[in-house]
């Protein structure tokens, strides 16, 4: 395996004025003709990128060439400069098979239809091409097939019979082209952009899907006239294509003019989605749509610069999102995803920097790094630079980039011009990995209030030493009555350990610390459940306030979980929120989640414990029943008035509420005999209630009936039959869990070659951590004899679930042993692919 260096990359010798590609598709022996016109711009040879191409022809400028130029790997086409006249077009003929590729990189078939995936190099599985993003040209791309839908990126040309040409004339990389051809349907719409260009909008579905695609083009339509508003971005070509496939390895791909999308983001209606569905499919949509200007116009110069168009397009879609639903909301559950997932990537051995400097496999750095944090780093520079600077730094990239391919030093580069800023100390945000850890002590005498801050980073794989960093610490103060004494105030920490100070307070105040979250780093304080309970009930800042909430449950459990007692405090808060809970129902509701077993597990490591599985999942479980027998009534009483009245509406109100009302019947379901669970089950005509209530009839153990009755409803709908096989490992007691998942794999329905199918059985599992972690190590074993399954036929998925396992050295020693047994097994299996053997290398390192 070969490692690749950042510090390696150098300027591609030649650029592209023109490719034209020529598809004749077949599921077997697939032609494709490609000429491209090179112009030199350096010295050099010219080196192109391919994989499993069976090449019939090469030639310059007419000239046939060599085949023997190929290297014996057949991964690297050489010709020298010496044979290479100053401009010269080179012609290639290959032949690929797409029926043959279960790994959906490059071109595929999926259920019949013609499509690929080409980020970030899968180019090179269709023709011989400079596969690096600094590539770019303008396409010119012919298609026969006898498919009726014939589609490519940019402009038609022509769309007949048998052979439709697209051309687009902004110059792209190869990782944005995309072809599809299939039996296509159309929900067809228009969109009028701020200049008054008309462009033709369509949704693809496979007939009979229509019905369930209308809420993909709403979300498409708004969020082009979101960027138009926010940040003067309007879309550049005729048409706008979006495709739905069934097999797909990630969520959506936004290749110029024609957006791929995994179908579980663009299908949706009340009886088949949930809530969170829709929310996610306008995110994504939005995601991939916003790339067009962060991501395709202004590119990467090379993959370590991934979070430069990743982390601001998912900044940009969370922006979207709390502008079209509830910012507090949006704010708390991205801070949710971002611990869940990032921080406890930070803390393990798969830890690397947004921008990271070497790579095996580019493809396992598409990770909750590079996306999440990269966009927590962006909203920390908006902090500093304020609204005005951020606008003007935005102005000022897309007019000096447009058309580039960039780096990070770029876009810091953009703040400094626009806002007169040093920020050589805030790149480190970008190349040093790690969460610090921001701990506060507090001095307090004759109304004056001294802050002393410490932060701190952990060595991570690569990185022994870690400076430190620019923090801007948001904080407020809260006074004794509840009433806000200091409004949100920005302190900017830029020392290892840094004093602030606060005078002629009348009464010593609480702390309402890092408001709107506002860096990501992990805070160690003295505050007593008393101050805690007093920011719940009266911070301003919703996230904080909800931060004091959860920090109240998380110690009670992780109390209950160590030594057996504790949560007292939090069961009289939640009481105290409960009362007008009906005000902010989707705030009630996150207040009310307890924290799940994966934070409980995290937080006792990170504070020097070894974490246990079952005691953690005891520790909850007799939390939450004391909460619901405390506060039956209550909950009783908030659970019929949160039933929505009238047809379903996926909007942020209604799914508010109905949030609040599942949070209720969860904490019910443990003392009604899953009473209330079994009438919603049988009687919500909408899938967000649906599902909700099949997930408590599964943990409560009375799940056959609703499980064959969903079943009998929904066997047809691929999409519905994945939430079926993903809560029963996830929802089912930890003695069961792996049993019954076993029992499922099973089933002639476990169609195993579909990501979704893999991800919903298998990621539903390692979802449930104590059944994950079972003791005996029955649940890592499961889960590598499937990924041992998947990895020949599918590596990218396999090496991405691999991340499962990244945690396994915070558990006990048994479990360790299990879990490396299990991991070694991976490691050792022949012909482990590339990207599998980079994740397990790097897990047991
Ligand atoms: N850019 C794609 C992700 C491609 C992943 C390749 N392994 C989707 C997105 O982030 O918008
Ligand atoms: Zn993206």
């Amino acid at each position: 395996t070969v490692t690749q260096y950042l510090a390696d990359w150098r300027p591609y010798p030649f650029e592209i004025a023109e490719t034209r590609l020529e598809f004749d598709l077949a599921p077997k022996g697939t032609r494709v003709r490609s000429q491209i016109d090179f112009r030199r711009k350096g010295p050099g040879d010219l080196v192109l990128d391919g994989a499993g191409l069976r090449t019939q022809s090469l030639a310059i400028d007419g000239k046939p060439l060599d085949l023997s130029l190929i290297s014996k790997d057949d991964e690297r086409l050489v010709v020298p400069a010496s044979a290479l006249p100053d401009s010269f077009t080179f012609a290639a003929e290959v032949e690929i098979d797409p029926e043959m590729n279960t790994a959906l990189e490059g071109l595929y078939l999926s259920g019949g239809m013609f499509c690929t995936q080409c980020e970030a190099e899968g180019f090179r599985h269709i023709t011989w091409y400079p596969d690096r993003p600094d590539v770019m040209a303008p396409f010119r791309v012919t298609i026969r097939s006898d498919k009726p839908v014939l589609l490519s990126n940019g402009n038609p040309v022509s769309r007949g019979q048998g052979e439709a040409v697209w051309h687009d004339p902004w110059p792209k990389p190869a990782y944005l082209f995309a072809l599809v051809a299939g039996d296509l349907v159309a929900i067809p719409d228009s969109f009028t952009t701020m200049s008054g260009r008309k462009v033709e909008l369509n949704v693809w579905v496979r007939p009979g899907d229509q019905d369930r695609a209308g809420y993909a083009m709403e979300s498409l339509i708004r969020s082009m006239k979101w960027d138009e508003e926010t940040y003067g971005r309007e879309y550049d070509l005729d048409v706008f294509n979006l495709v739905a496939v069934d097999d797909f390895n990630m969520g959506a791909m936004e290749n110029k003019g024609l957006n791929i999308f995994n179908s579980k983001l663009v299908l949706a209606s009340a009886e088949t989605a949930t809530d969170g569905d829709y929310e996610r499919i306008e995110g994504v949509i939005g995601h991939e749509y916003f790339h067009n200007w962060t991501g395709n116009r202004i590119t990467c110069r090379d993959w370590f610069q991934l979070c430069l168009k990743e982390g601001l397009t998912v900044f940009r879609d969370q922006q979207f999102t709390s502008d079209m639903r509830s910012a507090a909301v949006k704010r708390i559950h991205d801070v949710q995803t971002l611990r869940a997932r990032q921080f406890r990537e930070d803390a393990g051995p798969l830890a690397h920097p947004p921008r990271p400097d070497n790579y095996q496999e580019i493809n396992n750095f598409y990770t909750a790094t590079v996306y999440e944090k990269g966009a927590e780093v962006i909203g920390m520079l908006k902090r500093l630079v304020g609204e005005d600077g951020y606008r003007k730094a935005l102005d000022l990239y897309f007019i000096r980039h447009d058309g580039q391919a960039c780096t990070i030093e770029d876009w810091i580069k953009v703040f400094e011009d626009a806002t007169g800023r040093d920020l050589t100390q805030f790149k480190r945000w970008y190349t040093d990995a790690g969460t610090p850890r921001l701990t506060l002590s507090e001095d307090w005498q004759d109304g004056r209030l001294t802050l002393h801050f410490r932060q701190e980073t952990a060595p991570t794989p690569g990185q022994p030493q870690k400076p430190p960093r620019v923090i801007p610490i948001a904080l407020g103060l809260i006074g004794p009555n509840g009433d806000e004494v200091l409004p949100t105030t920005v302190l900017e920490m830029t020392e290892a350990s840094q004093s602030f100070t606060f005078d002629g307070l009348g009464a010593r105040p609480v702390v309402s610390l890092l408001r709107g979250f506002s860096a990501p780093v992990t805070v160690a304080r003295e505050i007593t459940a008393d101050e805690q309970a007093l920011l719940l009930a009266h911070d301003t800042d919703p996230y904080a306030r909800w931060q004091a909430g959860h920090d109240l449950a998380l110690d009670a459990l992780i109390f209950r979980a160590t030594s057996g007692t504790g949560g007292a405090e939090f069961g009289q808060a939640i009481g105290g929120l409960l009362t007008d809970a009906a005000a902010d129902p989707a705030f009630a509701a996150l207040c009310l989640s307890l924290p799940g077993e994966e934070e409980i597990a995290t937080t006792i490591a990170a504070r020097g414990g070894v974490p246990d599985p079952d005691a953690i999942r005891t520790a909850r479980e007799a939390l939450a029943q004391d909460i619901a027998t405390a506060h039956e009534a209550e909950l009783a009483r908030l659970y019929d008035a949160m039933e929505t009245p009238g047809p379903y509406r996926p909007d942020a109100e209604g799914a508010g509420r109905r949030s609040l009302r599942l949070a209720c019947l969860g904490l019910l379901t443990r003392i009604d005999g899953a009473a209330r669970a079994q009438v919603l089950f049988n009687s919500a005509s909408n899938m967000t209630e649906r599902q909700g209530a099949l997930e408590c009839l599964i943990a409560a153990g009375k799940d056959t009936e609703a499980l064959a009755a969903f079943a009998q409803e929904f066997g047809s709908n691929r999409l519905v039959m994945d939430k079926w096989f993903m809560v029963q490992p996830l929802r089912a007691t930890p003695d069961q869990a792996v049993a019954r998942a076993r029992d499922l794999a099973e089933r002639a329905d476990f169609d195993w070659k579909n990501p979704n199918r893999f991800r919903a059985l298998i990621s539903g599992l390692c979802a449930n951590h104590a059944a994950f972690h079972a003791a005996d190590g029955s649940g890592y074993a499961f889960t590598v004899d499937w990924l041992m399954r998947l990895d020949p036929v599918n590596p990218q998925t396999t090496a991405r679930m691999c991340s499962a396992f990244e945690t396994w050295t915070r558990y006990d020693a048994d479990r360790q042993a299990h879990a490396k047994a299990a991991l070694g097994r991976l490691a050792a299996m022949k012909g482990l692919s590339r990207n599998t053997s980079e994740m397990v290398t790097r897990i047991l390192a």
